[in-house]
């Protein structure tokens, strides 16, 4: 299965979220991050694509998730590993793919989100770690929108 990461910044009641301008998720708020490459780190690959989508350089991160995403029509099949950054220095900077933003942890744009993010981001807020597996019908696109048909989500202590 493909291995792919998301990187969520949060300082204090706020959250760095990006718009994805292409590509996969387009049009949707989401955390930063993507494929691991060929001999890179699943760490290294979450430092390398948050840099490259958002200007920020993180570090000391903590793994918060590992959540395997299924398409029922058979078109992709991943599992995304969440991390939280310890810390992370530079400025959030819009570049071809995102358009970065802070958000209130009150008021995350769900709506615009990828329907998975509501049942996990609690979890994530409240700094707990997580496992999951989410069935979708088939990827979203102009005319459609993902339907989650069958999902799974618990606690976890350790990762
Ligand atoms: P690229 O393939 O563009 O990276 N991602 C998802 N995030 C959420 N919350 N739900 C999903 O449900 C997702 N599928 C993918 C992982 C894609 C980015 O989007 C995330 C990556 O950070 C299906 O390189």
């Amino acid at each position: 299965m493909k291995i792919v990461t998301l990187c969520l910044i949060q300082e204090d009641s706020k959250i760095l979220l990006g718009l994805k301008k292409r590509g996969f998720g387009e049009g949707r708020w989401n955390g930063f991050g993507g494929k691991v490459e060929e001999g890179e780190s699943i760490e290294e690959a979450t430092i390398r694509e948050t840099q490259e989508e958002c200007g920020v350089h993180v570090a000391d991160l903590i793994k918060v998730g590992i959540v395997d995403f299924l398409f029922q029509d058979g078109s992709k099949q991943m599992q995304v590993h969440f991390f939280r950054p310890g810390s992370y220095i530079g400025e959030p900077t819009e570049t071809e793919e995102m358009k970065p933003q802070w958000f209130d942890v009150d008021e995350i744009p769900f709506s615009q989100m990828w329907p998975d993010d509501i049942y996990w981001f609690p979890l994530f807020l409240e700094g707990k770690k997580f496992k999951g597996r989410f069935l979708f019908d088939r990827p979203s696109g102009s005319d459609h929108t993902s339907v989650i048909l069958e999902h799974a989500l618990e606690e976890v202590s350790e990762l």
